[in-house]
């Protein structure tokens, strides 16, 4: 007797090479058009699917999972931030959820180290004279950044993302400092070259480069406050390729207005899609780099996490524990 496949709502395009195989697989819901789906279309996908695949774009919140049907087990999330999912109530529901860390790590800690570059050095403003004109031959004074090579990286969040971005550092000259909820081992510790502070206030002080490399959780809502941020001198260069949310951004819009930080790049935004006015004012004078949420936008990260999509749900599916199952302690 043949099992009936599984009904797996895709919320998103993907690649056509995983869409391909979840369709061989199972019996997949693609949405070909890739609009972002409106709550009320999450609620009746959530209300027919067995295993529901939603993104950064998605938010299933407790209000959906109320009202997901009885059949549905597993949400599958394609990304590894979850925090577009309320996964306690999920849990509490008895519907499983898994993501898919690890293979955007290098891709991100690249993007991240980019955007250091490109803040330090000034290089999205300096590539924009050409295109608008206004570059009329070299000058010694003109367009100076600043130097990369013997500065101090602090990360705030030494996972995966973290580390590789610590290795990057070090490659570039930067020495390595780090805040996070557990100290590293000391092997790796040692092998990073890294000086760890407990204190977050402490290490910010003392930073020439601030990179955030946390997830989004209630205890990372705000990490950088109006208050935190103010412990930066006003020569640090603040990166985020985490997730908005973890930075007050009016509060660091601010402080770049008044001269308080000397930049920023921001690949996530708190209100994202939407980026703030000030933010935008801020990037036309020069003063931020913004980058549209592409930490981890590779062709071979995008399908990657595609197939780790695709063992989650096959291992779910087949009645065993899928490897990447999201649990309450990594909230
Ligand atoms: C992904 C991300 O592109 O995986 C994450 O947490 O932030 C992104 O890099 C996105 O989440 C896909 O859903």
């Amino acid at each position: 007797m043949t099992r009936k496949k599984p009904v797996v709502v895709v919320t998103r395009k993907l690649p056509d090479v995983v869409e391909t195989r979840m369709c061989e697989l199972f019996d997949t819901r693609l949405n070909v058009t890739d609009r972002p789906m409106s709550q009320a279309e999450l609620a009746e996908a959530m209300a027919i699917a067995d295993v529901l695949v939603p993104t950064v774009t998605d938010r299933i919140d407790a209000g959906l999972i109320a009202r997901a049907g009885e059949q549905m087990k597993l949400i599958a999330n394609f990304g590894n931030g979850v925090d577009n999912i309320d996964v306690t109530s999920a849990l509490r529901r008895g519907i499983t959820v898994t993501n898919t860390p690890g293979v955007l790590t290098e891709d991100t800690a690249d993007m991240t180290m980019a955007l250091i570059l490109a803040v330090a050095r000034r290089i999205v403003e300096g590539a924009q004279t050409i295109p608008n004109g206004t570059y009329s031959g070299w000058s010694p004074t003109w367009m100076l950044g600043s130097r990369i090579t013997g500065k101090r990286l602090g990360i705030v969040g030494m996972g995966r993302i973290g580390q590789a971005l610590a290795r990057r550092g070090r490659a570039f000259g930067l020495s390595i400092h780090y805040h996070n909820r557990r100290r590293l081992s000391p092997q790796l510790e040692e092998q990073l070259e890294a000086t760890y502070w407990e204190s977050l206030d402490q290490m910010l002080a003392r930073m020439d480069i601030v990179s955030v490399n946390c997830p989004h959780t209630p205890a990372t809502f705000h990490l950088l406050s109006a208050r935190r941020l103010k412990q930066m001198r006003p020569s640090t260069l603040l990166v985020n390729t985490a997730r908005g949310e973890v930075i007050d951004e009016n509060a660091l819009v601010r402080m770049l207005e008044a001269g308080d930080l000397a930049g920023a790049g921001l690949d996530v935004f708190e209100h994202e899609p939407a980026v703030s006015p000030k933010l935008l004012r801020l990037a036309q004078a020069g003063k931020v780099t913004l980058l549209p949420h592409m930490g981890s936008a590779t062709r071979e990260g995008r399908i990657e996490m595609g197939e780790k999509v695709i063992i989650n749900v096959k291992t779910f599916m087949d009645g065993h524990r899928p490897p990447d199952r999201v649990l309450p302690a990594m909230l």
